[in-house]
């Protein structure tokens, strides 16, 4: 496989409703998709560096200067044997995963192509469809909430996610629990608290909740792992595990019994797999996280999300939860049993809709 060119866009893409974390607000998406050139085929890659450096330090400005400076320089023209190589190759380029991800899941996606097998089959997915949950952001109102949660159960969804922050937590849970006593529950802080918390975090305890995502530093294993032992929640990490090693770490040192996998975060397939397989042998179970994606990074998710130890319903919906439209065909739709079934076609088995694409198209870079 030689690596001919890739095609830098940025496209802006608006949420159907505002999402609100405990860090921001996100309503315009600014997404980077990475159109790969190998051989003639063509694979599709987004980065899910957001609008601002609030989730991580990554943005849409920084993972294309990366992109452009330094890893394309080091993939260009070259000839690899499989996408599996290209993240070794990476090693040089410190962090900056997302950047990195864009241009890994394009060429996996091209390989796919290449083979004229699904994605899924490529990475070693064993799963023809995997389960989905929501999450559902801050709302203004517990009323909102109410109604947010009981649209996403009516659609068949698994699991209910909501966002929490300082001020916005054990009520908002108190009150769901009470409303729904037996759906699988469970919230997401994005590192809104610190080890102080912990007695108000262990009020969360009387809700049987799946897991608390991410309650402290977003690179904090340390603090989590004190906290772990004081609560009986589960912890999941999300933020901190940027690569198989920081897994290791939160693993062993008890930080968490559960961890969410982001393409993005941890830098691709390649290392989204070795975090699955370590996970899959301590047994830790593992989810999908979402970021807002369109199509084309909803689509790996879900290539990804058919490994065997990706066992929890994760945050991959239905593109009709986010977007008017998306920008592939068909779009990602949710079976009423709340599953999505993997797609059989090549790669990442959804058409980007090019026309579409290049209408949203603000800015584009060829790098050749
Ligand atoms: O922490 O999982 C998160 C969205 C943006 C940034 C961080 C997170 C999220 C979500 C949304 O929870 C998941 C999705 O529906 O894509
Ligand atoms: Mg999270």
């Amino acid at each position: 496989m030689r690596i001919r060119k890739i095609t830098l866009r940025e496209i802006h893409l608006r949420l159907l409703s505002p999402f609100e974390t405990s860090f921001g607000k996100s309503e315009l998406r600014r997404i980077l998709l990475l159109e790969a050139d190998v051989d003639g085929t063509f694979g599709w890659g987004e980065s899910t560096a957001g609008e601002n450096p609030f989730y991580c330090y990554e943005t849409v400005e920084t993972a294309w200067l990366i992109l452009r400076e330094y890893l394309w320089p080091i993939v260009r023209g070259r000839e690899i044997a499989s996408a599996e190589e290209v993240w070794d190759l990476l090693a040089p380029v410190r962090g900056h995963n997302m950047a990195k991800a864009a241009l890994e899941i394009a060429l996996w996606d091209a390989e796919a192509k290449q083979k004229r097998v699904p994605l899924a089959n490529l990475l070693g997915g064993t799963r023809d469809e995997i389960p989905c949950g929501v999450s559902i952001g801050i709302q203004p109102t517990t009323a909102g909430l109410i109604a947010k949660v009981e649209e996403a159960l009516a659609a068949g969804y698994q699991r209910i996610k909501i966002k929490i922050k300082p001020g916005l937590d054990v009520e908002p849970v108190r009150t769901l629990r009470e409303r729904f006593p037996r759906i699988r529950l469970m919230v997401d802080a994005n590192s809104a608290y610190r080890l102080e918390d912990a007695p108000l975090l262990k009020r969360l305890d009387a809700f049987h909740l799946m897991m608390i995502e991410q309650p402290l530093g977003w690179d904090d294993i340390y603090s989590h792992a004190q906290l772990q032992r004081q609560l009986e929640t589960p912890i999941c990490l999300d933020e901190c595990i940027h690569d198989v090693e920081h897994a290791r770490a939160a693993i062993e040192t008890g930080a968490c019994h559960i961890i969410n996998i982001k393409l993005g975060r941890v830098g691709g397939h390649t290392p989204a797999r070795r975090i699955h397989d370590l996970c899959h042998a301590k047994p830790i179970p593992v989810w999908c996280g979402g970021m807002l994606e369109s199509g084309i990074g909803r689509a790996h998710n879900i290539a990804m999300s058919s490994l065997e130890n990706f066992s929890l319903p994760g945050d991959v919906a239905a593109s009709a939860r986010y977007w008017a439209e998306d920008i592939i065909q068909p779009e990602v739709e949710v079976t009423a049993q709340g599953t999505i079934r993997v797609p059989t076609a090549p790669g990442i088995g959804y058409e980007p809709r090019f026309d579409r694409i290049e209408s949203l198209t603000k800015r584009r870079e060829v790098l050749e």
